[in-house]
Protein backbone atom coordinates (compact mmCIF):
# COMPACT_ATOMS: atom_id res chain seq x y z
CA UNK A 1 0.00 0.00 0.00
CA UNK A 2 2.82 2.62 0.84
CA UNK A 3 4.69 1.79 -2.52
CA UNK A 4 1.08 2.10 -4.08
CA UNK A 5 0.84 5.68 -2.30
CA UNK A 6 4.08 6.28 -3.43
CA UNK A 7 3.73 5.73 -6.84
CA UNK A 8 0.30 7.46 -7.21
CA UNK A 9 1.86 11.31 -5.59
CA UNK A 10 4.59 10.71 -8.04
CA UNK A 11 2.30 10.23 -10.69
CA UNK A 12 0.06 13.04 -9.80
CA UNK A 13 2.80 15.68 -9.29
CA UNK A 14 3.84 14.52 -12.68
CA UNK A 15 0.62 15.13 -14.49
CA UNK A 16 0.32 18.52 -13.49
CA UNK A 17 -3.00 18.15 -11.19
CA UNK A 18 -0.90 18.86 -7.76
CA UNK A 19 1.20 21.44 -9.32
CA UNK A 20 1.50 24.07 -11.08
CA UNK A 21 2.86 24.25 -14.91
CA UNK A 22 6.20 25.97 -13.55
CA UNK A 23 6.54 23.93 -10.29
CA UNK A 24 6.37 20.54 -12.28
CA UNK A 25 9.68 19.34 -12.58
CA UNK A 26 11.01 18.35 -15.87
CA UNK A 27 11.31 14.54 -16.19
CA UNK A 28 14.49 12.85 -16.31
CA UNK A 29 15.20 10.64 -19.61
CA UNK A 30 16.48 6.77 -19.54
CA UNK A 31 17.98 6.67 -23.27
CA UNK A 32 18.78 2.89 -23.98
CA UNK A 33 19.80 2.23 -27.66
CA UNK A 34 20.70 -1.29 -29.05
CA UNK A 35 22.79 -2.38 -31.92
CA UNK A 36 21.41 -4.03 -34.04
CA UNK A 37 18.69 -5.86 -33.01
CA UNK A 38 16.10 -6.98 -35.22
CA UNK A 39 12.68 -7.39 -34.46
CA UNK A 40 13.54 -10.75 -32.44
CA UNK A 41 12.17 -10.25 -29.25
CA UNK A 42 10.10 -12.03 -27.70
CA UNK A 43 6.98 -9.72 -26.86
CA UNK A 44 6.59 -9.21 -30.92
CA UNK A 45 6.37 -12.61 -31.18
CA UNK A 46 8.57 -12.64 -34.87
CA UNK A 47 10.70 -15.33 -33.66
CA UNK A 48 9.65 -18.31 -31.47
CA UNK A 49 13.38 -19.14 -30.34
CA UNK A 50 14.67 -15.71 -29.25
CA UNK A 51 14.01 -15.10 -25.51
CA UNK A 52 14.21 -11.77 -24.41
CA UNK A 53 12.47 -11.67 -21.13
CA UNK A 54 14.02 -8.30 -19.46
CA UNK A 55 13.06 -6.58 -22.52
CA UNK A 56 10.04 -7.99 -22.26
CA UNK A 57 9.18 -7.12 -18.81
CA UNK A 58 10.78 -3.35 -19.99
CA UNK A 59 7.61 -3.73 -23.14
CA UNK A 60 4.82 -4.35 -20.57
CA UNK A 61 6.02 -1.18 -18.52
CA UNK A 62 4.61 1.42 -21.20
CA UNK A 63 3.70 1.03 -25.04
CA UNK A 64 5.26 -1.37 -27.15
CA UNK A 65 5.52 -0.45 -30.98
CA UNK A 66 4.59 -3.41 -33.48
CA UNK A 67 5.46 -1.84 -36.78
CA UNK A 68 8.78 0.88 -35.93
CA UNK A 69 11.13 1.56 -38.69
CA UNK A 70 14.55 3.45 -38.65
CA UNK A 71 15.20 6.10 -40.54
CA UNK A 72 18.41 4.39 -42.17
CA UNK A 73 19.03 0.86 -42.33
CA UNK A 74 22.87 1.62 -41.19
CA UNK A 75 24.37 2.24 -37.79
CA UNK A 76 26.11 5.96 -38.62
CA UNK A 77 23.48 7.29 -40.85
CA UNK A 78 20.25 6.25 -38.54
CA UNK A 79 21.80 7.35 -35.41
CA UNK A 80 22.89 10.99 -37.08
CA UNK A 81 19.33 11.06 -38.21
CA UNK A 82 17.89 10.21 -35.32
CA UNK A 83 20.19 12.26 -32.75
CA UNK A 84 19.43 14.63 -35.04
CA UNK A 85 16.45 15.38 -35.72
CA UNK A 86 17.02 15.32 -39.59
CA UNK A 87 16.42 12.65 -42.48
CA UNK A 88 19.76 11.80 -44.94
CA UNK A 89 17.90 13.06 -47.83
CA UNK A 90 18.66 16.57 -45.88
CA UNK A 91 22.12 16.14 -44.18
CA UNK A 92 23.62 13.91 -46.94
CA UNK A 93 24.34 11.41 -44.05
CA UNK A 94 23.43 8.21 -46.07
CA UNK A 95 26.41 6.03 -45.18
CA UNK A 96 29.46 4.55 -42.19
CA UNK A 97 31.76 6.90 -44.25
CA UNK A 98 29.76 9.53 -44.50
CA UNK A 99 31.03 11.53 -41.32
CA UNK A 100 27.93 13.11 -39.61
CA UNK A 101 30.00 15.79 -37.69
CA UNK A 102 30.36 17.96 -41.25
CA UNK A 103 26.75 17.93 -41.78
CA UNK A 104 25.28 18.48 -38.81
CA UNK A 105 25.93 21.32 -36.43
CA UNK A 106 26.83 20.93 -32.92
CA UNK A 107 23.72 22.73 -31.54
CA UNK A 108 21.20 20.99 -33.47
CA UNK A 109 21.54 17.44 -31.98
CA UNK A 110 19.39 15.97 -29.39
CA UNK A 111 22.04 15.97 -26.54
CA UNK A 112 22.88 19.37 -27.25
CA UNK A 113 19.32 20.53 -27.21
CA UNK A 114 18.78 19.09 -23.70
CA UNK A 115 21.40 20.54 -22.22
CA UNK A 116 20.33 23.80 -23.78
CA UNK A 117 16.95 23.22 -21.67
CA UNK A 118 18.77 22.52 -18.54
CA UNK A 119 19.30 19.01 -18.85
CA UNK A 120 22.66 17.18 -17.82
CA UNK A 121 23.56 15.08 -20.58
CA UNK A 122 25.24 12.02 -19.64
CA UNK A 123 26.62 9.25 -21.62
CA UNK A 124 28.03 5.69 -22.05
CA UNK A 125 28.61 3.36 -24.85
CA UNK A 126 27.70 3.10 -28.62
CA UNK A 127 25.11 6.80 -29.06
CA UNK A 128 26.77 7.51 -32.03
CA UNK A 129 28.59 5.69 -34.64
CA UNK A 130 31.99 5.30 -32.58
CA UNK A 131 34.23 6.29 -35.69
CA UNK A 132 32.54 9.79 -35.11
CA UNK A 133 32.00 10.65 -31.67
CA UNK A 134 31.95 14.02 -29.95
CA UNK A 135 32.26 13.76 -26.54
CA UNK A 136 32.38 17.67 -25.89
CA UNK A 137 28.62 17.77 -26.64
CA UNK A 138 28.09 15.83 -23.59
CA UNK A 139 28.28 16.60 -19.80
CA UNK A 140 29.85 13.33 -19.15
CA UNK A 141 30.98 10.44 -21.46
CA UNK A 142 32.29 6.72 -20.65
CA UNK A 143 32.71 5.51 -24.21
CA UNK A 144 34.22 2.03 -24.30
CA UNK A 145 35.38 0.92 -21.15
CA UNK A 146 37.01 -2.84 -21.18
CA UNK A 147 37.77 -5.01 -23.98
CA UNK A 148 36.18 -7.70 -26.78
CA UNK A 149 37.43 -10.87 -25.53
CA UNK A 150 39.16 -12.68 -28.30
CA UNK A 151 38.21 -16.22 -30.39
CA UNK A 152 41.27 -18.55 -29.27
CA UNK A 153 43.75 -19.17 -32.20
CA UNK A 154 42.55 -22.40 -34.23
CA UNK A 155 38.60 -21.97 -33.54
CA UNK A 156 36.12 -20.85 -36.15
CA UNK A 157 35.21 -17.20 -36.09
CA UNK A 158 32.13 -17.88 -38.80
CA UNK A 159 31.73 -17.74 -41.83
CA UNK A 160 33.47 -15.40 -44.11
CA UNK A 161 32.15 -11.59 -42.46
CA UNK A 162 29.53 -13.08 -41.11
CA UNK A 163 31.32 -13.55 -37.64
CA UNK A 164 30.02 -15.55 -34.63
CA UNK A 165 31.68 -17.63 -31.97
CA UNK A 166 31.27 -18.73 -28.26
CA UNK A 167 33.55 -17.21 -25.58
CA UNK A 168 35.02 -19.10 -22.62
CA UNK A 169 34.60 -15.68 -20.62
CA UNK A 170 32.42 -13.90 -17.95
CA UNK A 171 29.53 -12.04 -18.77
CA UNK A 172 31.37 -8.65 -17.45
CA UNK A 173 34.62 -9.55 -19.87
CA UNK A 174 32.77 -7.83 -22.65
CA UNK A 175 32.61 -4.02 -22.70
CA UNK A 176 28.55 -3.45 -22.64
CA UNK A 177 28.92 -5.03 -19.08
CA UNK A 178 30.58 -1.91 -17.55
CA UNK A 179 28.85 0.43 -20.49
CA UNK A 180 25.46 -0.53 -18.25
CA UNK A 181 27.49 -0.21 -15.09
CA UNK A 182 28.30 3.04 -15.85
CA UNK A 183 24.58 3.62 -16.36
CA UNK A 184 23.45 2.02 -13.27
CA UNK A 185 26.02 4.32 -11.34
CA UNK A 186 24.63 7.43 -12.99
CA UNK A 187 20.73 6.40 -11.99
CA UNK A 188 21.78 5.48 -7.93
CA UNK A 189 23.16 8.99 -7.52
CA UNK A 190 21.20 12.27 -7.17
CA UNK A 191 21.42 14.83 -9.67
CA UNK A 192 20.85 18.47 -9.21
CA UNK A 193 19.53 19.22 -12.37
CA UNK A 194 17.15 16.39 -15.05
CA UNK A 195 18.87 14.12 -16.68
CA UNK A 196 19.25 12.73 -20.12
CA UNK A 197 20.80 9.78 -19.28
CA UNK A 198 21.82 7.93 -22.84
CA UNK A 199 23.31 3.90 -22.60
CA UNK A 200 24.15 2.46 -25.61
CA UNK A 201 24.86 -1.26 -25.70
CA UNK A 202 26.97 -2.57 -28.85
CA UNK A 203 25.29 -5.94 -28.98
CA UNK A 204 23.88 -7.80 -30.67
CA UNK A 205 26.40 -6.29 -32.82
CA UNK A 206 28.78 -8.56 -34.93
CA UNK A 207 30.95 -10.38 -33.82
CA UNK A 208 28.20 -12.67 -31.83
CA UNK A 209 30.98 -13.70 -29.25
CA UNK A 210 29.52 -13.65 -25.80
CA UNK A 211 29.58 -16.56 -23.17
CA UNK A 212 29.23 -20.34 -24.08
CA UNK A 213 26.20 -20.05 -21.72
CA UNK A 214 23.88 -17.84 -23.95
CA UNK A 215 24.81 -20.22 -26.87
CA UNK A 216 23.67 -23.02 -24.72
CA UNK A 217 20.03 -21.24 -24.14
CA UNK A 218 19.40 -22.14 -28.21
CA UNK A 219 20.39 -25.45 -28.64
CA UNK A 220 21.92 -26.13 -32.29
CA UNK A 221 19.20 -28.75 -33.09
CA UNK A 222 16.23 -27.03 -31.90
CA UNK A 223 17.32 -24.14 -34.50
CA UNK A 224 15.07 -23.14 -37.21
CA UNK A 225 15.97 -20.71 -39.99
CA UNK A 226 14.33 -17.47 -40.66
CA UNK A 227 11.37 -17.99 -43.81
CA UNK A 228 13.08 -18.65 -47.09
CA UNK A 229 12.40 -19.66 -50.61
CA UNK A 230 14.27 -21.74 -52.91
CA UNK A 231 17.92 -20.48 -54.10
CA UNK A 232 17.38 -17.59 -56.58
CA UNK A 233 13.09 -17.75 -55.97
CA UNK A 234 12.48 -14.46 -54.38
CA UNK A 235 14.78 -12.34 -55.76
CA UNK A 236 13.30 -13.23 -59.11
CA UNK A 237 10.64 -10.69 -59.11
CA UNK A 238 13.28 -8.04 -57.40
CA UNK A 239 14.27 -5.18 -60.02
CA UNK A 240 18.11 -4.60 -60.37
CA UNK A 241 18.23 -2.47 -57.77
CA UNK A 242 16.94 -4.08 -55.23
CA UNK A 243 19.17 -7.39 -56.07
CA UNK A 244 21.88 -5.46 -55.83
CA UNK A 245 21.05 -4.89 -52.52
CA UNK A 246 20.71 -8.39 -51.78
CA UNK A 247 23.93 -9.03 -53.38
CA UNK A 248 23.50 -12.66 -52.03
CA UNK A 249 26.75 -13.76 -53.46
CA UNK A 250 28.77 -11.79 -50.92
CA UNK A 251 27.07 -13.69 -47.77
CA UNK A 252 24.61 -15.94 -48.31
CA UNK A 253 25.90 -18.06 -50.92
CA UNK A 254 29.09 -19.09 -48.81
CA UNK A 255 26.71 -19.73 -45.78
CA UNK A 256 24.66 -22.12 -47.15
CA UNK A 257 27.74 -23.67 -49.06
CA UNK A 258 29.52 -23.57 -45.24
CA UNK A 259 26.67 -25.62 -43.67
CA UNK A 260 26.71 -23.72 -40.73
CA UNK A 261 23.19 -21.34 -41.17
CA UNK A 262 21.65 -22.52 -38.55
CA UNK A 263 24.75 -21.71 -36.48
CA UNK A 264 25.05 -18.35 -37.26
CA UNK A 265 21.47 -18.00 -36.39
CA UNK A 266 22.06 -19.29 -33.03
CA UNK A 267 24.82 -16.84 -32.55
CA UNK A 268 23.09 -13.90 -33.29
CA UNK A 269 20.33 -15.21 -30.95
CA UNK A 270 22.72 -15.85 -28.40
CA UNK A 271 24.35 -12.09 -28.65
CA UNK A 272 20.50 -10.82 -28.08
CA UNK A 273 20.32 -13.05 -25.30
CA UNK A 274 23.38 -11.51 -23.54
CA UNK A 275 22.30 -8.08 -24.37
CA UNK A 276 18.66 -9.15 -22.64
CA UNK A 277 20.78 -9.95 -19.38
CA UNK A 278 22.61 -6.02 -19.40
CA UNK A 279 18.70 -4.98 -20.08
CA UNK A 280 17.61 -6.37 -16.75
CA UNK A 281 20.84 -5.30 -14.76
CA UNK A 282 19.31 -1.62 -15.98
CA UNK A 283 15.80 -2.14 -14.82
CA UNK A 284 16.79 -3.72 -11.64
CA UNK A 285 18.71 -0.39 -11.30
CA UNK A 286 15.90 1.84 -12.43
CA UNK A 287 13.90 0.19 -10.27
CA UNK A 288 16.37 1.46 -7.23
CA UNK A 289 16.71 4.60 -8.76
CA UNK A 290 15.82 7.86 -6.83
CA UNK A 291 14.80 9.32 -9.91
CA UNK A 292 12.38 6.07 -10.85
CA UNK A 293 8.76 7.96 -10.25
CA UNK A 294 10.36 10.77 -12.66
CA UNK A 295 12.36 8.92 -15.40
CA UNK A 296 10.75 8.64 -19.07
CA UNK A 297 12.56 5.40 -20.92
CA UNK A 298 12.97 5.35 -24.38
CA UNK A 299 14.16 2.05 -25.40
CA UNK A 300 15.09 1.92 -29.53
CA UNK A 301 17.73 0.18 -31.81
CA UNK A 302 19.15 1.73 -34.72
CA UNK A 303 18.44 -1.00 -37.72
CA UNK A 304 17.09 -4.77 -38.29
CA UNK A 305 18.83 -7.30 -39.62
CA UNK A 306 18.55 -10.37 -42.16
CA UNK A 307 20.02 -13.28 -41.92
CA UNK A 308 19.45 -14.89 -45.41
CA UNK A 309 15.98 -13.58 -45.60
CA UNK A 310 15.97 -12.57 -49.71
CA UNK A 311 19.04 -14.23 -49.79
CA UNK A 312 20.75 -11.12 -47.85
CA UNK A 313 22.69 -10.80 -44.56
CA UNK A 314 22.96 -7.79 -42.78
CA UNK A 315 21.09 -4.29 -42.78
CA UNK A 316 21.72 -2.44 -46.04
CA UNK A 317 18.23 -2.86 -47.55
CA UNK A 318 14.99 -1.24 -47.70
CA UNK A 319 13.54 -4.72 -46.80
CA UNK A 320 11.00 -5.11 -43.20
CA UNK A 321 14.26 -7.16 -41.76
CA UNK A 322 16.67 -4.70 -42.44
CA UNK A 323 14.34 -1.50 -41.79
CA UNK A 324 11.98 -3.00 -38.83
CA UNK A 325 13.58 -2.39 -35.08
CA UNK A 326 11.82 -2.52 -31.47
CA UNK A 327 10.93 0.90 -29.51
CA UNK A 328 9.61 1.03 -26.61
CA UNK A 329 8.08 3.88 -24.26
CA UNK A 330 7.66 4.21 -20.67
CA UNK A 331 5.95 7.68 -19.52
CA UNK A 332 5.64 7.93 -16.00
CA UNK A 333 1.63 9.60 -15.59
CA UNK A 334 1.32 8.97 -19.42
CA UNK A 335 1.49 5.42 -20.33
CA UNK A 336 -0.46 2.36 -19.34
CA UNK A 337 1.46 -0.95 -18.81
CA UNK A 338 1.03 -3.90 -21.33
CA UNK A 339 -0.25 -1.12 -24.25
CA UNK A 340 0.36 -2.45 -27.60
CA UNK A 341 0.52 0.23 -30.71
CA UNK A 342 0.23 -1.11 -34.16
CA UNK A 343 0.71 2.14 -35.78
CA UNK A 344 3.65 2.83 -38.34
CA UNK A 345 6.08 5.28 -36.87
CA UNK A 346 9.92 6.04 -37.42
CA UNK A 347 12.34 7.06 -35.27
CA UNK A 348 12.50 10.25 -36.47
CA UNK A 349 9.87 10.70 -34.29
CA UNK A 350 11.77 10.31 -31.06
CA UNK A 351 13.63 13.70 -30.67
CA UNK A 352 10.13 15.64 -31.16
CA UNK A 353 8.41 13.10 -28.69
CA UNK A 354 11.06 14.19 -26.11
CA UNK A 355 10.96 17.59 -26.31
CA UNK A 356 7.17 17.38 -26.28
CA UNK A 357 7.35 14.60 -22.93
CA UNK A 358 9.88 17.00 -21.09
CA UNK A 359 8.30 20.89 -22.06
CA UNK A 360 10.91 21.92 -23.89
CA UNK A 361 10.54 23.43 -27.66
CA UNK A 362 11.25 21.36 -30.40
CA UNK A 363 13.66 22.78 -32.91
CA UNK A 364 11.99 23.89 -36.29
CA UNK A 365 14.89 22.13 -38.21
CA UNK A 366 13.13 18.89 -36.54
CA UNK A 367 11.22 16.43 -39.92
CA UNK A 368 9.43 13.86 -37.48
CA UNK A 369 6.71 14.91 -34.69
CA UNK A 370 5.48 13.67 -31.75
CA UNK A 371 3.92 10.59 -31.23
CA UNK A 372 2.69 11.72 -27.54
CA UNK A 373 -0.97 11.15 -28.73
CA UNK A 374 0.04 6.93 -29.53
CA UNK A 375 1.52 6.72 -25.95
CA UNK A 376 -1.53 8.44 -24.76
CA UNK A 377 -4.08 6.21 -26.65
CA UNK A 378 -2.39 3.69 -29.31
CA UNK A 379 -5.15 3.60 -31.02
CA UNK A 380 -5.33 7.16 -31.58
CA UNK A 381 -5.61 8.06 -35.56
CA UNK A 382 -2.52 8.09 -37.14
CA UNK A 383 -2.27 8.67 -41.27
CA UNK A 384 1.79 8.69 -41.55
CA UNK A 385 3.78 5.95 -42.76
CA UNK A 386 7.03 4.75 -41.62
CA UNK A 387 9.57 6.42 -44.10
CA UNK A 388 13.34 4.39 -44.32
CA UNK A 389 15.88 5.94 -46.75
CA UNK A 390 19.17 3.96 -48.07
CA UNK A 391 21.87 5.53 -50.09
CA UNK A 392 20.77 8.65 -52.69
CA UNK A 393 17.16 9.09 -52.90
CA UNK A 394 16.04 5.39 -52.49
CA UNK A 395 13.37 5.17 -49.95
CA UNK A 396 10.86 2.28 -48.58
CA UNK A 397 7.44 3.86 -47.23
CA UNK A 398 5.67 1.21 -44.67
CA UNK A 399 2.34 2.10 -44.01
CA UNK A 400 0.52 -0.28 -41.78
CA UNK A 401 -0.52 -2.79 -44.37
CA UNK A 402 1.90 -1.75 -47.65
CA UNK A 403 5.87 -1.22 -48.41
CA UNK A 404 6.70 0.61 -51.11
CA UNK A 405 9.99 0.56 -52.27
CA UNK A 406 11.76 2.82 -54.89
CA UNK A 407 15.49 3.18 -55.60
CA UNK A 408 17.14 6.04 -57.54
CA UNK A 409 16.59 4.43 -61.04
CA UNK A 410 13.27 4.28 -60.48
CA UNK A 411 13.09 0.86 -59.67
CA UNK A 412 10.07 -0.38 -57.97
CA UNK A 413 8.97 -3.12 -55.37
CA UNK A 414 5.45 -3.38 -53.56
CA UNK A 415 4.78 -5.65 -50.97
CA UNK A 416 1.41 -6.17 -49.29
CA UNK A 417 1.99 -7.32 -45.95
CA UNK A 418 -1.31 -8.78 -44.50
CA UNK A 419 -1.08 -11.22 -47.07
CA UNK A 420 2.65 -11.72 -47.59
CA UNK A 421 4.36 -10.85 -44.29
CA UNK A 422 7.82 -12.18 -45.60
CA UNK A 423 7.39 -9.72 -48.85
CA UNK A 424 8.32 -12.66 -51.30
CA UNK A 425 5.56 -11.19 -53.90
CA UNK A 426 6.66 -8.08 -56.21
CA UNK A 427 3.34 -6.88 -56.68
CA UNK A 428 4.95 -3.07 -58.10
CA UNK A 429 4.36 -3.93 -61.64
CA UNK A 430 0.25 -4.52 -61.49
CA UNK A 431 -1.25 -1.72 -63.26
CA UNK A 432 -3.79 -2.11 -59.95
CA UNK A 433 -1.63 -0.88 -58.06
CA UNK A 434 -0.88 2.45 -59.83
CA UNK A 435 -2.76 4.36 -56.94
CA UNK A 436 -1.65 3.05 -54.09
CA UNK A 437 1.89 3.25 -55.25
CA UNK A 438 1.38 7.11 -56.36
CA UNK A 439 -0.27 7.29 -52.83
CA UNK A 440 2.68 6.00 -50.72
CA UNK A 441 5.14 8.24 -53.11
CA UNK A 442 3.92 11.54 -51.74
CA UNK A 443 5.41 10.68 -48.06
CA UNK A 444 9.04 9.99 -49.98
CA UNK A 445 11.43 13.17 -49.50
CA UNK A 446 11.27 15.64 -52.38
CA UNK A 447 14.84 16.97 -51.97
CA UNK A 448 17.90 14.75 -51.71
CA UNK A 449 20.95 15.89 -51.05
CA UNK A 450 24.24 14.80 -52.85
CA UNK A 451 26.09 12.14 -50.30
CA UNK A 452 29.21 13.60 -48.51
CA UNK A 453 31.54 12.02 -51.17
CA UNK A 454 29.96 13.93 -53.65
CA UNK A 455 27.56 11.14 -55.48
CA UNK A 456 25.55 10.41 -56.95
CA UNK A 457 23.81 13.20 -56.43
CA UNK A 458 22.31 16.19 -58.34
CA UNK A 459 25.94 16.77 -60.25
CA UNK A 460 26.29 20.54 -59.26
CA UNK A 461 28.95 19.04 -56.77
CA UNK A 462 30.66 16.56 -59.18
CA UNK A 463 34.29 16.55 -59.68
CA UNK A 464 34.87 18.26 -55.81
CA UNK A 465 37.65 16.08 -54.28
CA UNK A 466 36.17 14.80 -50.68
CA UNK A 467 38.37 17.02 -48.62
CA UNK A 468 37.18 19.30 -50.62
CA UNK A 469 33.41 18.78 -50.24
CA UNK A 470 33.66 18.37 -46.76
CA UNK A 471 35.27 21.44 -46.00
CA UNK A 472 31.75 23.30 -47.95
CA UNK A 473 29.63 20.66 -45.74
CA UNK A 474 31.13 22.03 -42.82
CA UNK A 475 30.87 25.65 -44.01
CA UNK A 476 27.24 25.31 -44.48
CA UNK A 477 26.77 23.07 -41.42
CA UNK A 478 27.99 26.19 -39.51
CA1 LIG B 1 23.85 -0.80 -36.00
CA1 LIG C 1 10.16 -12.26 -54.46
Amino acid sequence: MQRLLTVLSATLAFSGSVFSAEAKPKPNVLFIAIDDLRDWVSYLGHNAQSQTPNIDKLAARGVAFTRSYCAVPVCNPSRAALMSGMRPSTTGVYENDDDWRDAIAPELTLNMHMRANGYTALGSGKIYHEAYTRHQDWDDYLENEGGLPKVPKGQSDGVGGIKFAPLDCKDEDLNDYKIVDYAIDQLGKTHDKPVFLACGIHKPHMPWNVPQKYYDMHPLDQIELPPHLKPGEDLADIPPAGVRMAHPKTDHYPMVESGRWKEAVQGYLAAISYTDMLIGRLMEAYDKSPMRDNTIICFWCDHGWHLGEKEHWRKFALWEEATRAPLLWVVPGLTKPNTVCNRTVDFMSIYPTLCDLCGIDAPKHLEGKSIRSLLENPDAAWETPALTTYTYNSHAVRSEGWRYIRYMNGDEELYDETADPNEWKNLAADPAQAERKAAMAKFMPTVNKDDMNGNPGSGKDKGMSKKARKKKLRQEAK
